[in-house]
C-alpha cells in the first residue's frame, strides 16, 4: 500500500519548491503519484494522453512560465516517449521534473509486464538521476523524498537549467492507504531544504581586464544567441552603446522584440553577413557571444571566416562555441557581467564602424519590405512581420525547425512590442512543435505558431489535445507538401544526375517527402479551424489577426512551391546585396 503521508510530502515538497504545473500522462503503475498531484491544491495537473507530446507541452510550458514543471508517467515504453523533450531541455536548458513510475526491485529484470531499464534511461542529457524508495511511511523516507523532491527542483533550475530524472518504484496494491488532499495552507512556506545561490559573477580585477581588452577595439560586433533571460536584452543594449559595437540578434535572443533600447541592435544579421563586398569590408576585430549558437548560418561563416578575437559569455559555464575558434570563455551571468563592462566603459559611442552597421541594417531591411510588398504570392517569410504587427504585447512568438525558424531570423524585424520568441533550437527536432507551443499558451499568454507541413503532420494529434484543454493558439501553416528546407541543399541541386521530373534522381522520394495530406481535414478532424490565404498572398496579416482573435485552434495556411521558395530566397539575398553595394 502507497502510503499517502508520504506522497503528500512529495507532492507539497515540488510545490514548496517552486513547481506550479504537472503534467501527467495517464496510466496504472503511476497511480499513487498521479493521484498525489492531483490532489495538491499548490500544483495545476494537465492530463496528456501522448508521452511524446506531453513532454514538449511540459517544455513549452516550462520555456514561457520560467518556472519547472514535473511531467508524471507510467512505467515502460511511456518513460523512452520522453527522450526528444528531455533532449531538447537539456540543450536549450529548460528546467524539467521528469517522473517515472516503475515496479519495485523484486519485479524488474524478470519478465513482469510493461518494465524496461528505467534507470539512468536519458543518460547525460539529465542532470540528475535519482532512484526513490518504496513510499512506506517511515519517518526517514518521509524526509527523504522530501529532500529528493526539493533538490531536483532546485538543481532543474539552477544555470545551466535543465531536465532532472526521478524513478519511483511502487508495490501493489497501487492505491494509497488514505485520501491525499493537499490544502494549498497546508503546503510548507520554505521547501525542506532551501537553496541560496546566487548568480557567478566576476571581481573587480577580472572585469578591469576584460573592459581593458574591449577599450581599444572599434570594430566590435556583439552576436546575441538563443537566450531566454528576461534580463539581457537592456544589458546588451548598454553594453552596446558603451562599446559602440552592433549586436546581431538572434529572434530567440529577445533582443529583436521588447522597450529596450534597439538602437544598436541588428535585426538582418542574417542577410547582412551573407558573402558580398559590404560584408568583406566590415570584418570585425573581436566578437563577443551571449547565449546559444546563432541560427543563422551566414553569421556561422562569417565568423569562421574572418576568425576575430572572441569573447563567449556563459552564465551557464558552458563551452558552446561550433565555430571552432580560439576564445574566451566568461563563466559569469551574461546581464551581469554586460552592465558591469558597460559601466566601466563608459559614454555612448557613435563609431564609423557602427553607424555603417545601423545603416546597412536599415538598408536591408528597407529593401527587403520593398521586395515583399511588390510580390504577389504567397511567400514562406511573410508571416513573421504579420506577426510582429498582429501580436499584442505579452504574446508567444513560437516557431517550428527547418524553414521557419530561418524565415523568422530573416524576416522578423526589430519591433518595441514585448514578444517572447521561441523555438526547439537545442536539438532542432521537427517534432513536438505543436506540443511545444501548445505549453506556452496554457500561461494564458496570447501565443502564434508558424510551422512546416512535415512538422504539422509530425505532431498533429496535439490539436486534439488543445481542445481536451481548452487551449487556444493562432497557427501559421506554411505548407509546401514536404520539407522545403532540402531544396537549399547540394542534393537538391542541378549537377547531382537528374530524373524525369527535373529533380535529382531520389530526391522527391528521399528529401522532398510530398505527403499529399489533406491537412485542413486532420484539422478539422481534431476540431480546429483551417483557413487558405489567396494565391495571391494578400490578405495574410488580415488572416492572422482574426485567428488570434479566436478562442480554439485556428489555422491559417499558406500554400507554397519548394523549389519557386528557393529561387525567391536566391532572389531577395540579391536584392539586399544590391542595397548594400550601394553604401559602398
Ligand atoms: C525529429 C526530426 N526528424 C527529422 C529531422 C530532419 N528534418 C529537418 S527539416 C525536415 C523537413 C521539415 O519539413 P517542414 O516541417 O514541412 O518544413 P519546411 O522544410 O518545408 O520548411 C526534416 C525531416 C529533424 N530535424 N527532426
Ligand atoms: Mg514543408
Amino acid at each position: 500500500m502507497s502510503h499517502a503521508e508520504t506522497l503528500r510530502a512529495f507532492a507539497a515538497e515540488l510545490a514548496s519548491a517552486g513547481v506550479r504545473d504537472v503534467v501527467v500522462c495517464p496510466g496504472s503503475r503511476s497511480t499513487p503519484l498521479a493521484l498525489a498531484v492531483a490532489s495538491c491544491e499548490a500544483l495545476t495537473t494537465r492530463v496528456i494522453i501522448d508521452e511524446r507530446s506531453a513532454g514538449f507541452f511540459a517544455l513549452g510550458l516550462a520555456r514561457a512560465s520560467r518556472r519547472p514543471v514535473a511531467i508524471v508517467v507510467t512505467s515502460g515504453t511511456a518513460v523512452a516517449e520522453l527522450m526528444p523533450a528531455v533532449a531538447e531541455a537539456d540543450l536549450a536548458r529548460v528546467p524539467l521534473v521528469v517522473l517515472t513510475a516503475d515496479r519495485p526491485a523484486e519485479l524488474r529484470d524478470r519478465g513482469a509486464p510493461q518494465t524496461i531499464d528505467q534507470s539512468g534511461i536519458f543518460g547525460g542529457a539529465a542532470k540528475w538521476f535519482s532512484e526513490l524508495p518504496l513510499f512506506d511511511g517511515e519517518p526517514a523516507t518521509i524526509a527523504h523524498v522530501r529532500v529528493v523532491a526539493g533538490r531536483a527542483v532546485a538543481l532543474a533550475a539552477d544555470a545551466p537549467a535543465g531536465p532532472v530524472h526521478l524513478n519511483l518504484p511502487f508495490r501493489e496494491p497501487l492505491l494509497p492507504d488514505m485520501p491525499l488532499a493537499t490544502a494549498e495552507a497546508d503546503i510548507p512556506p520554505r521547501p525542506f531544504m532551501s537553496v541560496v545561490s546566487g548568480a557567478r559573477s566576476l571581481d573587480a580585477n577580472a572585469l578591469d581586464l576584460l573592459a581593458g581588452r574591449l577599450a581599444p577595439v572599434e570594430r566590435g560586433l556583439i552576436i546575441a544567441g538563443p537566450d531566454d533571460d528576461p534580463k539581457l536584452p537592456a544589458a546588451l543594449a548598454a553594453l552596446g552603446d558603451a562599446t559602440g559595437f552592433p549586436i546581431l540578434a538572434d529572434p530567440l535572443s529577445g533582443l529583436r522584440a521588447g522597450a529596450h533600447d534597439r538602437m544598436f541592435v541588428m535585426a538582418r544579421g542574417d542577410q547582412l553577413c551573407r558573402p558580398g563586398p559590404w560584408i568583406d569590408a566590415h570584418a570585425p576585430a573581436l566578437v563577443i557571444r551571449t547565449g546559444a549558437m546563432p541560427t543563422s548560418k551566414p553569421i556561422l561563416e562569417y565568423l569562421t571566416r574572418t576568425r576575430p578575437e572572441l569573447i563567449v559569455i556563459d552564465g551557464g559555464s558552458g563551452w558552446r562555441e561550433s565555430a571552432l575558434l580560439p576564445a574566451t570563455f566568461v563563466h559569469a551571468d551574461p546581464a551581469a557581467t554586460a552592465l558591469a563592462l558597460a559601466a566601466r566603459l563608459g559614454e555612448w559611442k557613435d563609431t564609423v564602424w557602427s553607424s555603417d552597421w545601423r545603416r546597412a541594417d536599415d538598408a536591408a531591411a528597407d529593401a527587403m519590405t520593398g521586395w515583399l510588398a511588390a510580390l504577389d504570392e504567397p511567400f514562406e517569410g511573410a508571416p513573421f512581420p504579420a506577426l510582429a504587427e498582429a501580436l499584442p504585447n505579452g504574446a508567444v512568438l513560437w516557431s517550428g525547425s527547418s524553414m521557419p525558424v530561418r524565415d523568422m531570423d530573416a524576416w522578423l524585424p526589430s519591433t518595441d512590442r514585448a514578444i517572447t520568441v521561441c523555438a526547439n533550437r537545442g536539438a532542432n527536432g521537427i517534432d513536438g512543435v505543436i506540443s511545444s507551443a501548445l505549453g506556452a499558451a496554457a500561461t494564458g499568454a496570447p501565443t502564434a505558431l508558424v510551422i512546416g507541413d512535415v512538422s504539422f503532420l509530425h505532431d498533429a494529434t496535439a490539436i486534439g489535445m488543445a481542445r481536451q484543454l481548452g487551449l487556444s493558439l493562432a497557427i501559421v501553416l506554411v505548407d509546401n507538401d514536404g520539407g522545403g528546407i532540402f531544396s537549399f541543399l547540394p542534393q537538391a541541386q542541378p549537377g547531382v544526375p537528374l530524373a524525369g521530373s527535373g529533380l535529382p534522381e531520389h530526391y522527391e522520394q528521399l528529401f522532398g517527402t510530398p505527403h499529399g495530406t489533406d491537412l485542413p481535414k486532420v484539422i478539422e478532424a481534431f476540431g480546429g479551424t483551417c483557413r487558405d490565404v489567396g494565391a495571391d498572398g494578400h490578405g495574410l496579416a488580415e488572416a492572422i489577426r482574426e485567428a488570434l482573435g479566436q478562442p480554439g485552434i485556428n489555422v491559417v495556411r499558406l500554400r507554397t512551391d519548394r523549389a519557386r521558395n528557393f529561387v525567391r530566397h536566391r532572389e531577395v539575398a540579391a536584392v539586399v546585396q544590391r542595397a548594400l553595394a550601394a553604401l559602398l
